[in-house]
């Protein structure tokens, strides 16, 4: 099953001719361009019935590295008017792509509606969900392991291709959700999203976010610990979400997990203040509570499978960056001294010579959450050197990730060893730091990066391919998502992004399918078995949607 569109023993060469473009489109004022897997010396920009706009010069980049092409650019920035077109040359021609303000419109309403298809414990009605409906699912209670008893756990998303619902993933996806509508909030006010919640008069982004914050209230344990996970014992078989009877399981805590759930529900409380005080206030006790917990408990309580259980194991080695991401969200939240003191603790002695936490955005590592919490509040007391010493952290990563663009042909700030399972996520939040590092630096050369980032995702990639469904005619169509394929219609539920290329080839079928040797940037099919290449997440989802956000306001 699936479309092949790697290199491979099928015939369906990825080394064909290609001309890769960003198939949802490009901004009229923005830099466009395209990449020509062939030498050309013309490229002409069409529309759909065939007539010529536009023709321009195809330049040589030479080799790159990720895809092992030799590849050519045509640069078409100059041409701004709007409209629906291809690019020809030498005979090849693209997918279609529009040029014109809005292009990412839908991409944005997709990526962030993504979150309501993914609920859990809720049937998703008809008026919502078009053809993509399914009744009620996981609302039996779930039997604590190693306590005993049971415990109604319901609601929330599901985490991905699975069942599963696991509290360290969703705090990461949440938060960047959070933050996104922090940092953007116009792209969010008009943003309909067709929610149950729709009309209520708060932003559907938050109400999509308080699906998930509900859920995690409830992963609380009144000590003020947090368990890791609900799944069943192991991974369902590709049914739809309401035939999933099995028993599910509450997991021990985690530390990991209580932090991130204390550092999201203090974020949240901050947000959901305007909204509606009663909720902010019981956000602002559990984060409270969980953080005493921390407090009393210095050590780290990491996370593994018991036996016999193959669902996510979202298994961490340290837990500092967690504790410091949860320091500066109290801190944020209600001016106190001791968190600030605690964070600014952990920011000198936490990482040793591991820079590179303080700007990660999760899910496992993530520090950079912290530093933007700190960064971004402006409590008396809060140490202006530290939280520039952060901005500036934050800018050298983007001329660090600007020198790896440059070097791509295809203009991904990566490099092969980022090429690893959910690199889209790698590439999308590399994306995220250049849009972080343009508000600390006024250098709007980010920008354009960050912008690129997203070109990549869409198209202008070694395959050509859109990696989120819904958007472009060559586009991931087979995702290693449940009900895509239990519910019986072709088309995939829009606005999922895919995991995308891994040289690891972690699992059996894309090991077999995928020749040794293959360029990192090449190591994809679309294919439904292979989970290590093409399943879905939340936290895939949610660095798209905040670039998007910040898109929306650059039109
Ligand atoms: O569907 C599962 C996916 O969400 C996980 O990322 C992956 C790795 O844990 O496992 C998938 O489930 C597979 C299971 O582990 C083994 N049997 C085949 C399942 C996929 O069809
Ligand atoms: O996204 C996770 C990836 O970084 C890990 O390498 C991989 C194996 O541990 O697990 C991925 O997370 C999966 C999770 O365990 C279960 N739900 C689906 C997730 C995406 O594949
Ligand atoms: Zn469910």
């Amino acid at each position: 099953m699936g479309n092949l569109f790697f290199a491979g023993k099928d015939g369906l060469s990825a080394d064909i001719p290609r001309i890769c473009a960003d198939q949802a489109g490009y901004l009229p004022k923005s830099c466009k361009t395209a990449v020509l897997t062939f030498p050309a010396e013309l490229f002409s920009i069409i529309d759909e019935n065939g007539e010529k706009h536009f023709e321009g010069a195809v330049t040589h980049f030479g080799h790159d590295e990720c895809s092992g092409d030799d590849v050519y650019i045509a640069d078409f920035t100059s041409f701004e008017r709007s409209g629906s077109y291809r690019i020809t040359a030498g005979g090849v021609t693209s997918p279609l792509f529009r040029v014109g303000h809005g292009v990412y419109g839908k991409l944005f309403r997709d990526t962030a509606k993504a979150y309501y298809y993914l609920r859990c414990g809720c049937d998703l009605e008809e008026k919502y969900a078009g053809a993509y409906t399914h009744a009620e699912c996981h609302t039996s209670e779930a039997e604590i392991l190693g306590e005993g008893g049971k415990v109604d756990v319901s609601g929330g998303w599901h985490d991905a291709g699975d069942y599963g619902r696991y509290v360290t993933a969703g705090a990461c996806a949440c938060a960047q959700l959070l933050y996104s509508y922090k940092m953007f909030p116009e792209a969010f006010e008009k943003l309909d999203l067709n929610i149950p919640e729709s009309g209520s008069g708060v932003p559907d982004i938050l109400s999509e976010c308080r699906y998930e914050l509900e859920w995690m209230l409830k992963m609380q344990r009144q000590d003020g610990s947090v368990y890791h996970k609900v799944t069943t014992m192991r991974h369902a078989p590709f049914i739809m979400p309401e035939d999933d009877r099995e028993q599910l399981y509450v997991f021990p805590i985690s530390s990991m997990a209580t932090a991130d759930f204390c550092a999201l529900c203090a974020l949240a409380a901050g947000i959901y203040q305007k909204y509606d005080k009663a909720f902010s206030e019981r956000l602002k006790k559990a984060a409270e509570l969980s953080y005493q917990w921390l407090e009393k408990h210095h050590e780290f309580i990491g996370f593994n499978n018991p036996e016999g259980c193959d669902t996510g194991v979202y298994g961490e080695s340290s837990d500092v960056d967690n504790r410091y991401w949860a320091a500066a969200e109290m801190f944020a939240l209600t001016g106190e001294k001791r968190y600030s003191a605690e964070f600014v603790r952990l920011y000198h002695e936490g990482f040793d010579r591991d820079d590179y936490v303080r700007t990660a955005l999760g899910y496992s590592i993530i520090g950079g959450l912290g530093s933007l919490a700190y960064i971004l509040c402006d409590r008396e007391g809060r140490e202006n050197a530290i939280a520039n010493a952060l901005k500036d952290q934050f800018a050298g990563e983007a001329y660090w990730l600007r020198d790896k663009a440059v070097k791509s042909g295809y203009g991904a700030a990566m490099e092969d060893w980022d090429y690893y399972w959910g690199s889209n996520m790698v590439l999308m939040q590399h994306a995220m730091k250049f849009i972080l590092a343009g508000m600390f630096t006024g250098n709007s050369e980010f920008y354009d990066l960050a912008e690129d980032q997203l070109h990549v995702l869409l198209g202008r990639n070694a395959l050509g391919i859109s990696y989120v469904t819904g958007i472009g005619e060559n586009r991931c169509r087979f995702p290693h998502y449940r009900p895509s394929e239990a519910d019986g219609i072709e088309e995939s539920i829009p606005g999922l992004v895919i995991g995308g290329p891994n040289r690891n080839l972690n699992d059996p079928h894309a090991s077999q399918l995928i020749p040794q040797g293959t360029p990192p940037m090449k190591c994809f099919v679309d294919n439904k078995d292979c989970y290590s290449l093409n399943e879905v997440t939340i936290y895939w989802n949610s660095p798209v949607v905040c670039v998007l956000a910040f898109l929306a306001g650059r039109e």
